[in-house]
């Protein structure tokens, strides 16, 4: 595995986004390991993540004309990639968000930022189902913009309701490219790199054989 891909999940170790144990998760699949990017939550942590978002969008070599971050939890991910797209990579793209609830009063409206056109990127955390991901290709689409793909940390290369994973879904649905800063094969690859996870390894990897696409 490339070191970029290490340190991004030695990254999330250290700072307990990455947890072992039992989780429910929406899909009501309990699972081995959790993915919280909730708890990137310093400064330093906002920056170090959106670089290594920054850095995955650049290495894919995606062609969009701005960001898109969904409310709640992709709003700082959208702001941070757009930091450090301009700061370390001289690309100073215009970035969006939406609210929950629209506002009524003020400037109005649900969206808060640069004006949606042209090729829209979709910063996010995990995709599980899609719904989140469904969501913001609605948004994108009423506004006369185009969804160009899907940027998030984690793919968690699970099943959905037939063979294909969510992403593999909206990948075909919408004939949206998702890029990740890393995979479950990756986790599993890191785990078995280190030897006090081996017990964690061997979890994750029954699940994966359980619940994972086929690779
Ligand atoms: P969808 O919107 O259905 O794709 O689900 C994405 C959501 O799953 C995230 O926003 C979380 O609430 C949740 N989640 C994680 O954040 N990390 C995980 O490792 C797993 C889940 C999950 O519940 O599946």
């Amino acid at each position: 595995m490339n070191t970029f891909r290490t340190e991004f999940l030695q990254f999330c170790l250290e700072r307990g986004v990455l947890r072992f144990g039992e989780f429910t998760l929406k899909s009501g699949r309990v699972s081995p390991y959790f993915f919280n990017a909730g708890l990137f939550s310093t400064g330093r942590d906002l920056s170090r993540l959106g670089a290594f978002y920054a850095r995955t969008l650049v290495d894919a070599d995606a062609e969009i004309d701005m960001l898109f971050g969904p409310a709640y939890k992709g709003i700082p991910l959208a702001a941070a990639t757009a930091i450090a797209l301009a700061q370390q990579h001289d690309r100073d793209y215009p970035y969006c968000f939406n609210r929950k609830e629209a506002k009524d009063h003020g400037e109005g409206g649900s969206l808060v930022g640069s004006p949606l056109t042209g090729r829209v990127l979709i910063v996010d955390d995990v995709i599980t189902a899609g719904t989140a991901i469904r969501e913001s290709v609605e948004i994108i689409r009423a506004a006369g913009a185009e969804p160009a793909g899907v940027l998030i940390a984690l793919d968690r290369q699970e099943r959905g309701q037939g063979e294909l994973s969510a992403i593999q879904e909206v990948e075909r649905d919408f004939g949206l490219k998702v890029h990740a800063i890393a995979t479950l094969s990756d986790l599993v690859e890191f785990l078995g790199e280190l030897p006090d996870m081996a017990r964690h390894r061997d979890a994750v990897e029954a699940y994966r054989k359980e619940f994972g696409i086929r690779i």
